[in-house]
């Protein structure tokens, strides 16, 4: 069975932006799957879903939530499977307070942070742990790196045009 990653999130208010981690592991072709599972409001199905995850055919879980953000850290409280989590903006401190709940976990149950809305960078880091063992996803991203390379040097072609 391939290994799948789980973009899970608390609401579906977080899908607009969710929704760039899994259009990245579209774009690598990497099997995922999509779940509303809240922390706060569907906590024995957070449960239930962080205990079966591993056997589910999980190798990664992507979470994102806004403001009191405690699903990523309470996953990565039931399971071993490494957790990304994604602060998403929110009402009044505009995802600082999800960036620290999520990213300020304390010793012993680690929540691998990106920055506020950046599930793209999500799906890039879910893909890097997957690259370990899986060497179809680790030429992807070499691939991906090197466009990056080709994108800039071509910003400085158009810089440098503009110069003249
Ligand atoms: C969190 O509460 C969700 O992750 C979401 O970011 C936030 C607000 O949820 P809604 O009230 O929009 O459903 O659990």
């Amino acid at each position: 069975m391939k290994t799948k990653v789980a973009i899970i999130m608390g609401s579906s208010t977080d899908l607009p932006v969710m929704s760039a981690a899994a259009e990245v592991l579209k774009e690598f072709k990497v099997p995922h799957e999509v779940k509303i599972v809240s922390a706060h409001r569907t906590p024995e199905a957070m449960v239930e879903f962080a205990k079966t995850a591993r056997d589910e055919g999980f190798g990664v879980i992507i979470a994102g939530a806004g403001g009191a953000a405690h699903l990523p850290g309470m996953v990565a409280s039931l399971t071993t499977l490494p957790v990304i989590g994604v602060p998403v903006t929110v009402g009044k401190f505009k995802g600082l307070d999800a960036l620290l709940s999520i990213a300020q976990m304390p010793k012993g149950v680690p929540v691998a942070t990106v920055a506020v809305d950046n599930a793209a960078n999500a799906g890039l880091l879910a893909l890097r742990m997957l690259g370990i063992a899986d060497g179809r996803v680790a030429k992807g991203l070499e691939k991906y790196r090197k466009a990056q390379i080709v994108k800039v040097k071509g910003m400085n072609k158009e810089l440098k045009k503009k110069k003249r």
